[in-house]
């Protein structure tokens, strides 16, 4: 068996990398070259170490990363997805050009599986139509059908090898054909959705349930401020409970996954009602922490401000939509690219930012020591390991300040309190 992967982002990859390390004759093609020609020389550029030398073990068997799709007995498309704001949905424009691409090498007898998040419908109603568009009748010549990563970033390769996978296909040949694929390879069970729609809609019921249940936790944190109450214990005691299983509130849902993949589920009837308001309740935590500042410095003016943590959460690289940076942004400082600074009534320059994990090259980085030097408070924006490391004495003897904002719950509160710092949780 063949199988070919278009799409080597890192789901792509880990995926590739998966079937070829079971032996397979895999080819790797993706549309930027600069991905293929860094495979070659060796280069997965992924930040997760154990996921990093999987990848190169791949890549020295059977993985072959090429500047051309090929022909195979099997097509897997990983494109991603990206929220078209102007439409409140999904640009498909990625998942339409690989479907022309698998169509110009596809033969009868082939299997094509799409695992890019997708709104319901689109694996019938867009992949399919493009797919067919020679002689092959799709089911007929051609088995198609869809299930969706649902990998923890962070903890992709031991998700990638255990997760449960929801498998559905344009018929039953398609979903045997697609559960014998992944079935040798996932120690979670296969799961068979009525049809590919059905899959779709899983997926993106999945993450717009947390992306709710986070909002549901924010929604706590501000209220049990208003009582006085630490959220964090109440939840914990809350949880004791058999049914109740309550997240923790955050700065705010960052990634590419939680923030965008609701809206996918928009069809325009308006029954998205509580999904929306679930996305703007975590929106609004980046002004919230900031607001959690204001009330611990009398004046904003004149003061720096810290950051540390831009990625979207604890311990990865990825910074899309991350609430750290939105609150850099929040507080006056122009971080990435040239999109200005949104009035926070604070000057250019007063905060600055470090993360040790992040990796986009674009966004104005400092070292640590750097960050505190002289600032008057510091706000983690991610749960980094690094971070829960600090030594609260060191920061202190390098800080004019000692106001320290923790959202995301990184350091140990009575050991900075006891250093002389005014910490403030949610
Ligand atoms: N967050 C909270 N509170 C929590 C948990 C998370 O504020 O209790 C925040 C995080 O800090 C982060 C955001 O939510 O900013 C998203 O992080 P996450 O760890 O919840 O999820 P992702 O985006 O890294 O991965 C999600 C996962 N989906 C589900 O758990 C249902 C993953 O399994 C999916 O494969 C992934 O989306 C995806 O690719 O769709």
């Amino acid at each position: 068996m063949s199988i070919c992967v278009h799409g080597l982002g890192y789901i792509g990859l880990a995926t590739a990398s998966l079937f070829a390390n079971a032996g397979t004759d895999v080819t790797g093609f993706d549309v930027d070259e600069g991905v293929i020609d860094r495979l070659n020389e060796g280069d997965p550029n992924v930040s997760e170490p154990e996921l990093e030398s999987y990848i190169q073990d791949a890549l020295e068997s059977n993985l072959t990363p090429s500047h051309r799709p090929q022909p195979a007995d099997v097509h897997i498309i990983c494109v991603p997805t990206p929220y078209d704001e102007l439409n409140d949905g999904a640009d498909l424009t990625y998942v339409k050009d690989a479907g022309r691409t698998v169509a110009n090498v596809l033969r009868s007898g082939d299997t094509v599986v799409l695992e890019s998040t997708v709104p319901p419908g689109t694996t019938t109603g867009i992949l399919a139509p493009i797919l067919s568009q020679g002689d092959l009748e799709i089911g007929e010549d051609v088995h198609l059908g869809y299930t969706p990563e649902t990998v923890m970033p962070g903890n992709t390769l031991t998700e990638l090898r255990t997760n449960d996978r929801i498998v559905g296909g344009v018929d039953e040949d398609s979903v045997s054909a697609i559960k014998s694929l992944y079935e040798p390879l996932t120690s979670g069970e296969i799961h068979v959705a009525a049809d590919p729609t059905t899959a779709e809609f899983v997926k993106l019921a999945q993450n717009a349930e947390r992306n709710v249940s986070i909002a549901y936790a924010n929604t706590l944190a501000l209220l049990a401020e208003n009582y006085g109450i630490d959220v964090r214990s109440a939840i914990s005691l809350a949880n004791n409970h058999p049914r109740v299983d309550i997240l923790s509130p955050g700065p705010g849902v960052g990634g590419h996954c939680l923030p965008v993949d609701p809206h996918f589920l928009s069809d325009g009837s308006g029954a998205t009602e509580l999904l929306d308001i679930a996305s703007q309740v975590n929106s609004r935590m980046p002004e919230h922490v900031v607001r959690m500042l204001e009330d611990a410095i009398d004046s904003l003016e004149d003061k720096t401000v810290a950051v540390l943590g831009i990625t979207y959460k604890g311990n990865v690289s990825d910074t899309r939509n991350s609430p750290g940076l939105e609150i850099a942004k929040l507080l006056g400082t122009v971080t990435v690219d040239t999109r200005p600074a949104m009035d926070g009534g604070w000057d250019e320059g007063s905060v600055t930012i470090h993360d040790p994990r992040a990796t986009d090259s674009r966004l104005q980085l400092v070292p640590l020591d750097v960050a505190v030097d002289g600032a008057d408070a510091v706000i983690f924006g991610a749960a980094h390991d690094e971070f829960a490391a600090l030594d609260p004495e060191d920061i202190r003897s390098k800080m004019a300040g000692r106001t320290v904002v923790d959202p995301v719950d990184v350091i140990d509160t009575a050991q900075w309190t006891e250093q002389g710092f005014d910490v403030r949780t949610l």
